[in-house]
């Protein structure tokens, strides 16, 4: 099927460009990853939009939507992945070590959240860790400023929940309201949506996609064997050029292995954190804490070190709940592999 899109719409710039092989004697194009199936990848390219059945080595690239990757005409496989710009990612609970990709090449994340009960800090702060930690831009847009008197407080109140930060309050079901959100929605810009049920993602997706809807729908899936796929698309494109990419996946990112995340998002705690008499303070009335001394200045807020107190526990329990998982997995491996050696010796073989 021929993709309606340029390479440019969808979203190929200097950065991937710059990595794209020079090598002319194979017909290789860049392709870009807009849905991941069971059965394979549904991919897109100049010219080009089709479903593709994975085999063998393609699984070892880990191409997940949103990815950029090369293709060689001929041979009809994906044979490179392009460097990801941020990549949303979960660490797989259980006996599975493997880590679970869930984006790639996200430019924009909106984290949303309502002007009312859905509005909470240590929420937002929690979504913009692993923003941070994703390396993904986050801007913070709060719905229903259409029902508060003053959506100004709810904007200041957020601002102040990471360095340079972005917040728009709009009213989701009205497109005009949506104008502040212009500029990370460009032509080949790509976003994701992370936010609580009833905040409003499914109002806003709806009214930035407008009459674009159809447009989306008339664009088909084909697989390998001619049939048409029904499944949802995970990349929707807006009528402005972005893509709203839509995965179920982003539900599921959990805090683990964001430490850098948190370093970014609570930069001004972390850097007097670091100055602490003790390597390992917790920040809990050990001598010589430069934390314990910023809040009783009045210098930090001491409801923000409690969150970031919070996230940062949570953060290492989960790492090490995963990890002792891991090993017991390991060693019930390997206390199966003893006893099936064992068997094995008893029966003399
Ligand atoms: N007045 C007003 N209502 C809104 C606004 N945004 C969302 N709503 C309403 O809030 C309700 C929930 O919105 P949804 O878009 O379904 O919320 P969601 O985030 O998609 O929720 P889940 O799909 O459960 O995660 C709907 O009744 C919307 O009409 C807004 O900005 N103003
Ligand atoms: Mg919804
Ligand atoms: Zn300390």
């Amino acid at each position: 099927m021929i993709s309606p899109f340029t390479l440019q719409d969808l979203g190929l710039d200097s950065f991937f460009q710059q990595q794209l092989p020079h090598d002319a004697s194979e017909p290789l194009v860049p392709v870009r990853v807009m849905n991941v199936h069971r059965s394979g990848l549904h991919l897109a390219g100049d010219g080009f939009d089709r479903h593709v059945v994975l085999s063998g080595h393609d699984y070892d690239l880990e191409l997940t939507v949103g990815d950029w990757a090369v293709f060689n005409a001929d041979t009809q496989r994906p044979v490179a992945r392009l460097e990801r710009k941020s990549l949303f990612k979960r660490r797989a609970a259980g006996t599975q070590s493997r880590e679970q990709l869930i984006a790639a090449n996200i430019d924009t994340l909106f984290i949303v959240s309502s002007c009312n009960q859905d509005f909470n800090e240590a929420r937002l702060e929690r979504y913009l860790v692993i923003a941070r930690e994703a390396q993904v831009m986050a801007v913070i847009i709060l719905t229903k400023a259409d029902l508060v008197d003053d959506a100004g407080d709810y904007v200041r109140r957020a601002s102040r929940l990471a360095p340079a930060l972005q917040v728009e309050a709009v009213n989701a079901l009205q497109a005009d309201t949506l104008t502040c959100l212009d500029a990370w929605l460009r032509r080949g810009q790509t976003i994701a949506m992370l936010g609580s049920s009833g905040v409003g993602k499914s109002t806003l997706a709806n009214t930035l996609l407008g009459a674009s809807e159809i447009a989306t729908r008339t664009i088909r899936e084909d697989d390998a064997h001619g049939r048409h796929t029904t499944t949802a698309r995970s990349m929707h494109h807006l009528p402005g050029g972005a893509w709203l990419l839509d995965t179920p996946g982003m539900r599921e990112l959990q805090l683990t292995d964001v430490r850098t995340g948190l370093d970014d998002v609570f930069a001004e705690i972390s850097a007097l954190a670091e100055t602490c008499r003790f390597s390992d303070c917790q920040h809990n009335g050990e001598p010589g804490c430069r934390v314990q001394a910023a809040v009783e200045a009045g210098e930090i807020d001491p409801e923000r070190v409690q969150r970031w107190r919070k996230l940062t526990r949570e953060e290492a329990f989960n790492n090490a709940s995963i990890a002792e998982r891991r090993s017991r997995d390991k060693a019930f491996g390997r206390m199966v592999r003893s006893v099936m050696s064992d068997k094995k010796s008893r029966r003399g073989d």
